[in-house]
């Protein structure tokens, strides 16, 4: 493997059953948002990469898109093995999968084999102010980053990814201390979309 192969890293999206983990990364990857609910059956992976500024190194992402449904619950746990990252997703107008944030950072914790970064994403921020003005965003009492999105305006919708992914890449060089002289970094700010800007 060369040294511009880079290497792979595994993000999980997870969160209830409809707050728009499959919705935030069509409008990431495939900058496309459609209004159907078609449930995630399982788990959908796709596959981001993702140029390091500095180096060049590619660093590929595998989005692994979890079903939030309860069904899918007893088979989850082997879905997390192998993680560097997740994404936890509740929907700003719906407080129980706001409640629910706690109970996803715990059983990502609990079937991670480390402490990875989690990114805290409040989704559906293009609804009307009264639908969410019950819900606090966003979330920052949890102590990870937490952002508001919206996947189909795509508001913050590449920020929520690159957070997850500039935190990976930290602490990655972080545990291998003869990297940290490349100064690989990614960052999301040179490579905002026209409508973030
Ligand atoms: N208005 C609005 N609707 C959204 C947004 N994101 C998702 N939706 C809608 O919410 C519904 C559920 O979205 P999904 O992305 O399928 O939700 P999910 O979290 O993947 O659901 P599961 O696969 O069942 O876990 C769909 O009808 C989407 O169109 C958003 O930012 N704004
Ligand atoms: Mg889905």
């Amino acid at each position: 493997m060369t040294e511009k192969d880079g290497y792979s890293q595994k993000i999980i999206l997870i969160g209830d059953g409809g707050t728009g983990k499959t919705s935030l990364v069509n409008q990431f990857v495939h900058r496309k948002f459609t209004g159907i609910y078609k449930t995630t059956i399982g788990v959908d992976i796709t596959p981001y990469q993702v140029n390091a500024e500095d180096t060049g190194e590619n660093i590929r992402f595998i989005l692994w898109d979890m079903s939030g449904q309860t069904h899918f619950a007893r088979f989850r746990s082997r879905f997390y093995s192998g993680t560097s990252g997740a994404i936890v997703v509740y929907d700003l107008t719906n407080t129980t999968t706001y409640r629910n944030v706690q109970t996803w950072v715990k059983e990502c914790s609990d079937n991670c084999n480390r402490k990875i970064p989690i990114v805290i994403v409040g989704n559906k921020a293009d609804l009307n102010e009264l639908q969410i003005r019950h819900i606090k965003p966003p979330m920052s009492e949890s102590g990870f980053p937490s952002l508001i999105t919206s996947a189909k305006t795509n508001l913050n919708v590449k920020k929520a990814f690159f957070t997850l992914f500039e935190a990976i890449v930290k602490k990655t060089l972080t545990k291998k201390p003869d990297q940290a002289a490349k100064t690989t970094h990614v960052s999301y700010e040179s490579q905002l979309d026209s409508e973030e800007q």
